[in-house]
């Protein structure tokens, strides 16, 4: 494959997926050095801000009692609590005050891993003529990947930035990034 270098453009959207305390080191489900993407969004941002490219940043926002958690019969310990200290954006993401917040999780009948789930997010994005998202955050594995492939499903083309997330696993973030490419991303 040719190795083609591709550059932020205007009518593309950078989305920051659930960079919250809770998956860096410190919370309730942390990803091993979560932390250290945070630096690496933040120039993504800087240079989204200057091109005029809209970012997004995507929270877990879960209710007390929700679906996800393990007493629940779901797969995580609990997490992302709504209010919590926990579901806060990372106190270094430095975010610009026109960012767009994209809350899921909130529902007592089934997770949302992807910010595209049942949120409007698609609508939004064609309706303002974007076409390509630049996506990044955590987990790389779970909602990066969800959101990825949502993404693509939904006719955006999609460039997951590599260095700005972090999987749960090793090894089920190789699985995340294979199945990320089959299904048409970009691995910048
Ligand atoms: C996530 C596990 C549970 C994520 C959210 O943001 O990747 N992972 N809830
Ligand atoms: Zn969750």
């Amino acid at each position: 494959m040719p190795n083609i270098r591709l550059n932020m453009e205007p009518d593309d959207a950078l989305i920051v997926v659930d960079v919250q305390n809770d998956f860096c080191p410190g919370g309730l489900l942390p990803i091993e050095d979560g932390h250290k993407i945070v630096p690496v969004i933040n120039r993504w941002i800087e240079a989204a801000v200057t091109i005029g490219v809209h970012v997004y940043a995507s929270r877990d926002w879960h209710p007390l009692g929700h679906p996800s958690f393990q007493d629940n019969g779901g797969l995580w310990p609990p997490h992302c609590i709504q209010d919590s200290h926990g579901a806060r954006f990372h106190p270094d993401l430095i975010l610009p005050a026109s960012a767009i917040v994209i809350t899921k999780g909130v529902r007592f009948d089934q997770d949302q891993n992807s910010a595209f789930d049942q949120t409007g997010l698609s609508f939004k994005l064609k309706k303002d003529g974007i076409k390509r998202l630049w996506v990044s955050g955590l987990a790389e594995d779970v909602c990066v990947l969800a959101t990825v492939t949502d993404g693509l499903k939904d006719g955006f083309e999609v460039i997951l930035i590599s260095k700005a997330t972090k999987p749960i696993t090793i090894k089920s973030g190789e699985n995340a990034r294979r199945n990320m490419r089959d299904a048409g991303a970009y691995i910048e």
